[in-house]
């Protein structure tokens, strides 16, 4: 998907809606996953009369719930939570600069991603051109440092990533730390791992036109991968 936003309302409060049914299915009748299922499918095209149920009186909603199931079809079972949640996802560029990579930190990096439950889309090793930096890093162009700047990111192997989940362009950030390894955090990879904002070992988009921007400069839409993990089922899912 060249999109690297896929955000939107709907799925959103089809979880949400989906929730509730499900809470009221398991009081009224048995089954009530099954059924929560089913409904999901029915919210995809009708969620305005699904969104003011709420407000219907508790019997006819009984009676709704249940005629809802049983008229349903049986491919309404193919949707589960999680394909309510895969359009919420979002996606987000993290570069590990040339110290990160000489340091040796690639997998202590790669895994504090995958750990927190972020699902890796895309990754490859380059040596990025001064050109390509000076791209990247255009926005700072008026900076004093811009020059050295570029001159180290072009001066050895950066590994490129991109790194899909929910909330996973600003929590990326969290992860990462403030820029000067000096302010960041502990438990975050800058405050465990750098120590000057010259050598602070890691990129990441600081939002969502950001993200969208250098995923599309640093790769093309066929190296981004779409799958479903097996985690995810256990990584996403509303109570
Ligand atoms: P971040 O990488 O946290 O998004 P940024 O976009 O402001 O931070 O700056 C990009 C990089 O430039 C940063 O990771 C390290 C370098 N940098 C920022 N401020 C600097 C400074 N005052 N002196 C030297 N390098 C700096
Ligand atoms: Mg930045």
């Amino acid at each position: 998907m060249s999109s690297q936003i896929c955000r939107s309302a709907a799925p959103r409060a089809a979880r949400s809606l989906l929730s509730s049914y499900s809470k009221q299915c398991s009081r009224s009748i048995s089954g009530g996953r099954a059924a929560a299922a089913a409904t999901a499918v029915s919210l995809r095209g009708f969620i305005p009369s699904l969104a003011s149920f709420g407000r219907e009186e508790r019997t006819n909603a009984s009676r709704a719930w249940i005629s809802g199931v049983i008229a349903l079809p049986a491919a309404a079972y193919m949707l589960q939570d999680q394909e309510a949640h895969a359009a919420e996802m979002e996606r987000t560029f993290i570069a590990i600069k040339p110290d990160g990579v000489q340091r040796g930190l690639i997998a202590e990096i790669i895994s504090r991603f995958e750990r927190k439950g972020y699902k890796l889309v895309a990754i490859k090793v380059l040596v990025p051109s001064k050109e390509f930096a000076e791209k990247h890093y255009h926005d700072l162009k008026e900076r004093p440092f811009f020059n050295g700047l570029c001159d180290f990111l072009s001066s050895g192997p950066v590994v490129a990533m991109v790194w899909e989940g929910e909330g996973v362009i600003k929590y990326g950030r969290k992860l990462i730390g403030a820029t000067d390894p000096q302010k960041s955090e502990p438990g975050t990879i800058r405050g465990d791992l750098a120590v000057v904002v010259g050598r602070n070992i890691i990129h990441g988009s600081d939002g969502p036109e950001t993200a969208k921007d250098e995923i599309g400069l640093w790769f093309k839409p066929e190296e981004l991968v779409n799958y479903t993990s097996n985690a995810e089922k256990w990584i996403y899912g509303v109570n």
